[in-house]
């Protein structure tokens, strides 16, 4: 058997052999995985332990909060706020930023998270997941405020996800290719089982909710009509379709063997760009995606290149295997 490589191995080698992550960062990955294996152990107990079901309480999104999401969040607070490593952190859960409270010394990292991404699938049993990006406080300003998060995505530092699914996976990148790792419940340690993970430039799968059809704009339907054409069609080949409805599980399954991923704009609510999360959802995710290969745009730019405007901005998703998403970002603007 090969001999096994733990997440504190691989970050010590990408700091001393590489030199690619300072200590800082090495410790602030290290404690948000360890993070994720206790939101692993609450989530794995389901019913037994009494974490299921709605917490009737609202987040910022006005999204109705389940216990788990709750739990998450503060495992991940309580987790990162005394390490040293960190000046504030921003969460889906919360509506401002959580400073680093005084009696615990100040960074220059800031960790932004979906602390339990896929809720609505958390009640029937199917995957669902962490989500971070880790920014620097860029200036020697005293102190931390939302603008200090407001960074186009290129900036990130690291990012991540853990996947609660048949196996606990964590997916990293510190701007060096992409990294997964296999938790072994048994010693409680995280084992890398994939590293420099690539995606394919073509797939034959698309990920998207088919009921919002009628809503999307002409380009998204042209995209997808011309999958759904198959062999007979334009693209005279044909598509699957999976779409598990947490972003963590169709990303997985995108860096683990293609596809394409699209939550578009959609005319029910025109003023927003989209449903999904700009700092904590898609930034993340198109990082992880673009060191696999991969590319991720809104339609019209790339998404690390969006400067947001407010700590929870929605952004239009195109992400996955470079020619499907180069083929749909065309469309939109052929039709500008
Ligand atoms: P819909 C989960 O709530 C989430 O934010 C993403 O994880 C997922 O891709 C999307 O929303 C699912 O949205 O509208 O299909 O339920």
């Amino acid at each position: 058997m090969a001999r096994r490589i733990s997440l504190t191995q691989y970050l010590v080698e990408q700091q001393r052999e590489h030199g690619h992550i300072p200590a800082e960062l090495r410790l602030l990955i290290e404690v948000v995985a360890r993070a994720c294996k206790t939101i692993a152990i609450s989530v794995n107990k389901g019913a037994l332990g009494e974490v299921l079901g709605s917490a009737h309480t609202e987040n910022v999104q006005g999204e109705v909060q389940k216990k788990l999401d709750i739990i998450s969040n503060e495992v991940l607070i309580e987790a990162n706020e005394w390490g040293g490593h960190l000046a504030a952190m921003a969460s889906e859960e919360m509506d401002s930023i959580h400073v680093v409270p005084n009696r615990y010394p100040q960074g220059e990292y800031l960790l932004l998270f979906d602390p339990l991404d896929g809720s609505s699938n958390i009640d029937v049993n199917v995957s669902i997941g962490t989500i971070f990006s880790v920014l620097r406080k860029v200036g020697h300003h005293r102190g931390v405020s939302e603008q200090d998060f407001l960074q186009a995505g290129r900036a990130q530092a690291a990012a991540g996800y853990c996947v609660y699914g048949p196996q606990t996976m964590l997916v990293l990148t510190v701007g060096e290719g992409v990294a997964m790792f296999t938790l072994d419940r048994e010693m409680g340690s995280w084992v890398l089982t994939a590293d420099q993970v690539q995606l394919p430039a073509e797939t034959k799968e698309f990920a998207v909710n088919m009921s919002n059809m009628r809503h999307w704009a002409p380009p998204v339907k042209r995209y997808i009509d011309e999958c759904l054409a198959g062999k007979e069609g334009p693209r005279g080949k044909d598509f699957n379709m999976r779409w598990v409805a947490s972003m963590v599980a169709d990303v997985h399954r995108i860096l683990t063997r293609g596809g394409v991923f699209i939550y578009p704009w959609d005319k029910r609510e025109p003023d927003k760009p989209g449903k999904l999360r700009l700092l904590y959802e898609a930034n993340p995710m198109s990082f992880l995606i673009e060191q696999a290969g991969g590319m991720a745009t809104n339609g019209s730019q790339r998404i690390l290149d969006i400067v947001p405007t407010k700590l929870h901005e929605r952004v239009s998703v195109m992400l996955g295997s470079k020619n499907e998403v180069e083929r749909v970002t065309d469309y939109h603007r052929e039709q500008a």
